[in-house]
């Protein structure tokens, strides 16, 4: 059934028969050399893989031989992996359990895609050791920013076990994912109660034998809120006051007893409204070291978010002023977690100041998968060409250019260890997990990045086209060319310039209301446009970038209006004046959106049926969405400025 449900696990059978006859020589059966559940998940992997592929029966047995693929763990490090041809069989072989069980997908990758047996010596390894999940799953079902239905988690049948979860383990490993939170950083206490434990250790069952730790997120005021009914409750969550201390120490106990290697906690406090040790007049540091301590004889981990804010006006310094201060403060399992840019995954930002203003706190970088502002499931947009700007920017704090995004995150710019990236997930219990088919690419991505953050982009979007829709090269080159343009066609009709924020604030962030941020993310009048950051923002980047920033004639086109307030008709480095510009690239993007609809149109026929039709509706859905964006943002716009575009008939009424 063509329904999505495999996403880049499709084992379909080798369709072309020499390639079918040369596999099914040299692949006759599956030995799996040790006894460890994750070995035995790469074994089970590879028997279906292979089964699937070749269309016939692939065992696990225990004799060598040829024609085996043999799966083992030797003398490599942790998590990396080689894929060797030998004369008569292949050796998989991981630095460990879960590095031959990536080592395993990876071949089934090779095959999937029909990469030639010849020379098969493939050797790879982790760049980040923390490639994280972050789940915003609630209690009652519901996912805050998802678009594809309900949790898959069904909280309260557990410790009841759904075959999906199987699935979800499955396909988040195969990417190298390797620890998932699965409950909302908005965290309800009642996750950590003891009746919800049990369920939750089975829950770390199933992930434990793919390789991965289950998290949770804890919400700080949960002594309070878990002793309410006691006859003496704690009534504080101080991280300073001993009976919150002993609290939480009986609760990691009691989670470890349950669930030996649970992952840590991830934690939201004071934002947004959740308690946090700010309350009790304490640092977000002591806050995060009080749990992290109490973690640490486990081998547990700490996770801190440092997305805080106060409103708009000093939105994107507000975070910086309150985390910079307190670098050197985390102890060494405690990890802040910082969003890639300085206010709220808006389709264009500057890269958050706090990459290179952390030198000595371990940090992953939080980026969002699911198109909470980028789209939702009714438009498409790829969103690792985005990502790839972010990992790639050079910070310049330090000799040279400095560390990149990507070498701090994977602990090469300060040698740390507890670095990496986690992803706000897009999946949910839709059949076909992310709301909408290509939506999945971002979740693929995002893992493939996380894994090795110099891969392309080009790169990427390939492997994930052919897992997901084979290797029809014309699928391939149209495909390819509408995602890896669809970030910027994206923006193109939505925000202009870095401007940011123009969805109704409140609520779904679904509908373009630039009215409603007026004077809160861009101060628009009859004179013209942007925000005026430059008193305090700029200078919280290394000195280069302040330069660039601080004036608006070095700053970059697509970071002015984030930067600086300019009248309409400041002149870009493109040529256009700004409001021209706003003008011209949300027609052109509608434009584009089209041409995307009208390419995917010329696949019929070449996809199946049921998803080439999914996906033309999702291209429908998305004509409507960047209509209405175009419409808004220039309507809005012109109604300020009252200049007429100049070469642009349509306005000329
Ligand atoms: O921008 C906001 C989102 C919230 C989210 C928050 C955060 C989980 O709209 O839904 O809450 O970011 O990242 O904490």
């Amino acid at each position: 059934d063509e329904d999505g449900y495999d996403l880049w696990l499709r084992y379909r059978l080798v369709a072309n028969p020499d390639d079918l006859a040369r596999y099914r020589t040299a692949f006759t059966h599956i030995v799996v050399s040790g006894n460890h559940a994750v070995l035995r998940s790469a074994g089970a992997e590879l028997s279906r893989g292979l089964s699937a592929l070749l269309g016939r029966s692939v065992p696990v047995t225990n004799q060598l031989g040829k024609g085996a693929v043999v799966v083992g763990v030797g003398d490599l490090a942790a998590e990396s992996f080689t894929i060797k041809r030998r004369a008569d069989r292949v050796e998989i072989t991981g630095g460990d359990e879960r590095g031959a069980l990536y080592g395993a997908f990876r071949f089934l990758q090779h095959l999937q895609r029909h990469r030639p047996l010849s020379g098969l010596d493939i050797a790879d390894r982790p760049a980040s050791p923390l490639r994280m999940l972050n789940h915003w799953d609630n209690l009652n079902g519901s996912i805050e920013r998802g678009y594809a239905g309900k949790s898959i988690f069904a909280w309260d049948e557990l410790p009841g076990l759904r075959e999906r979860y199987v699935d979800y383990a499955r396909t988040i490993a195969s990417v190298g994912v390797n620890n998932t939170v699965v409950n909302n950083v908005n965290a309800s206490a009642d996750f950590l109660r003891s009746e919800r434990l049990t369920g939750l250790a089975a829950l770390a069952g199933v992930l434990r034998q793919w390789g991965l730790r289950l998290w949770l997120s804890a919400n700080y005021a949960a002594p309070i809120t878990l002793t309410a009914d006691r006859p003496s409750p704690v009534t504080v969550a101080d991280p300073f006051d001993p009976g919150v201390q002993k609290w939480w120490q009986d609760k990691i106990d009691e989670i470890y007893r349950l669930i030996p290697d649970f992952g840590g906690f991830l934690v939201k406090a004071n934002s947004e409204g959740q308690p946090g040790p700010l309350d009790y007049g304490r640092t977000h540091a002591d806050g995060a070291n009080m749990l992290a301590d109490r973690l640490a004889p486990y081998g547990g981990r700490l996770v801190w978010r440092s997305f805080v804010h106060g409103g708009f006006s000093d939105w994107a310094q507000y975070e910086y002023n309150v985390f910079h201060p307190l670098d050197g403060q985390f102890h060494e399992n405690a990890v802040v977690q910082t969003k890639n840019g300085p206010i709220d995954f808006q389709v264009r930002e500057p890269v958050n100041p706090l990459f290179g203003g952390l030198p000595r706190t371990n940090q992953l970088v939080e980026l969002e998968i699911t198109q909470e502002y980028t789209g939702h499931s009714t438009q498409l947009c790829y969103l690792v060409p985005e990502w790839k700007t972010i990992l790639g920017f050079p910070t310049y704090q330090g000799p040279g250019t400095g560390p990149t995004v990507a070498d701090i995150v994977t602990g090469t710019a300060y040698q740390q260890h507890n670095v990496g990236m986690a992803g706000v997930v897009n999946l949910g219990d839709d059949r076909n997990w992310t709301g909408y088919q290509l939506g999945a690419a971002n979740t693929h991505g995002f893992a493939r990045l996380a894994w090795n953050p110099r891969l392309s982009a080009d790169e990427i979007v390939t492997e994930w086209i052919e897992l997901t829709f084979g290797l029809d090269q014309q699928v391939g080159s149209v495909l390819k060319a509408i995602m890896l343009q669809s970030w910027e066609t994206y923006e193109s009709y939505t925000s202009p310039l870095g401007m940011g924020y123009l969805t109704y604030p409140l609520g779904a962030h679904f509908r373009p209301d630039p009215n409603s941020t007026h004077n809160l993310s861009h101060y628009t009048t009859s004179e013209g446009t942007g925000f005026d950051r430059t008193a305090v923002f700029p200078q919280l980047y290394a000195d280069h970038w302040r330069d660039v920033y601080a004036s608006p004639d070095n700053c970059p086109d697509e970071l002015l209006l984030f930067m600086h307030w300019v009248p309409y008709t400041h002149r870009l480095k493109s040529g256009k004046t700004v409001i021209q510009h706003i003008y011209d690239s949300h027609f052109a993007g509608y434009e584009r959106v089209l041409e995307f609809r009208r390419a995917w149109g010329r696949l019929a026929g070449r996809v199946d049926q049921a998803r080439y039709a999914d996906i033309a509706a999702t291209f429908d859905a998305h004509v409507v969405e960047a209509e209405r964006w175009r419409d808004t943002i220039v309507s809005y716009f012109y109604g300020f400025s009252r200049i007429l575009s100049t070469g642009a008939e349509w306005l000329q009424v």
